[in-house]
């Protein structure tokens, strides 16, 4: 049985056309050139005429079959044309829509207390010294008078890289550092930076912070200097009206040694939540630079003496704004640093 090949054609071109998708278009592909397809049958129909008039039938079938493999590329290509120019007008910005203001960012409350702090020790006569975070163990702990187990080590959690390399856990190793490139010249230096320790995160510990220490060491410097310096920077950072405390305490690189306490800022003294109803706030800890500590620096205690003293920055932060979690400070929220305006 033969097949009217023209009227064959002229269906297939219709039914092509009308193929809007990828799904209708396989389909027009499977119903005419596919194994069972009309025109794949209509070929495998030559077999059935005469002899004679086969040669003609079987070359317009092929004509027929190659017009329509060349449309069905071609609807092909427009259909992924069509469907890229629809995806494309999809995506089209509106430039009608409102803007979204940029976030800005602001200094961080840490690097702001850091400042605070660098400007009142800087007007009197201190000067920045920066050192290392990566510290060996003898200028993080042996020099500062904690020979290999000592009981004090124990008062620093440490982050150990190796038997011989530590994390700091204090700016302590860089006033070993200051005083050796000093020595014997006075000096006066603040040492600001990050601190390492092995804690429990918590909203009063980090395991990574800020210090700030300071060291004076010259002739005739003695405990006087000491408070007179704490005071003056307590009453600069919290107000003129504040009152010190200084309370015996132990820290093997000072002797003698102390905290340093001042009056309450919310309650002024009289008991409340924030200093938890002592009155007192602790915000240093402080002593007179021990002999050996002095020694190892390259000085010499017969002829010369020193103070140093010790201070948490987020601590000072915390309580200078009322912050109630130290965990704010590496919490990534813009919300918190935009407050610090
Ligand atoms: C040398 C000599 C003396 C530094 C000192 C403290 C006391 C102290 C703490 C306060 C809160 C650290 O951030 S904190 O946890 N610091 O109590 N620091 S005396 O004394 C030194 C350091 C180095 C060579």
């Amino acid at each position: 049985m033969t097949v009217d090949l023209q009227d064959l054609e002229r269906r297939a071109l219709e039914a092509l056309a009308a193929a809007q998708n990828a799904e209708a278009l396989d389909a027009w592909r499977v119903a005419y050139l596919g194994k069972k397809g009309e025109l794949t049958l209509a070929v495998r129909g030559v077999g059935q005429l005469p002899a004679e008039e086969r040669p003609a039938y079987g070359k317009v079938a092929n004509e027929v079959k190659d017009r329509l493999e060349a449309a069905y590329s071609a609807r092909l290509e427009a259909l992924k044309q069509e469907e890229l120019e629809r995806a494309l007008r999809a995506a089209q910005v509106d430039v009608t829509l409102p803007g979204r203001r940029p976030q800005l960012g602001r200094l961080h409350p840490a690097t702001q207390t850091l400042r605070a702090i660098y400007a009142i020790f800087a007007r009197m006569g201190f000067q920045v010294f920066r050192s290392r975070e990566v510290e060996t163990d003898q200028y993080n702990f042996e020099l500062l008078n904690m020979p290999p187990h000592h009981p004090a080590r124990d008062m620093w959690d440490t982050f150990y890289v190796n038997e011989q390399v530590v994390l700091r856990t204090h700016t302590s190793p860089g006033q070993i550092h200051a005083m050796r490139a000093h020595c014997p010249a006075p000096i006066r230096v603040i040492l600001p930076g990050k601190c390492y320790r092995y804690e429990q995160v918590t909203m009063r510990h980090e395991m990574q912070f800020h210090q700030v220490e300071g060291l004076a060491v010259g002739r005739n410097i003695t405990m006087a200097d000491l408070k007179g310096t704490m005071v003056h920077f307590a009453r600069q950072m919290f107000g003129e009206e504040r009152r010190l405390r200084f309370r015996c305490s132990y820290f093997p690189f000072t002797e003698p040694s102390v905290e340093v306490d001042m009056d309450c800022i919310m309650c002024k003294g009289a008991g409340c939540r924030m200093c938890k109803q002592t009155g007192w706030l602790e915000i240093a800890g402080a002593g007179m630079v021990h002999p050996v500590v002095l020694r190892n620096g390259g000085y010499d205690p017969a002829v010369v003496a020193g103070f140093a003293f010790g201070m948490g920055v987020e601590r000072i932060a915390i309580l200078k704004h009322g912050i109630d979690d130290i965990r704010y400070f590496h919490g990534n929220d813009l919300r918190f640093v935009q407050q610090f305006a």
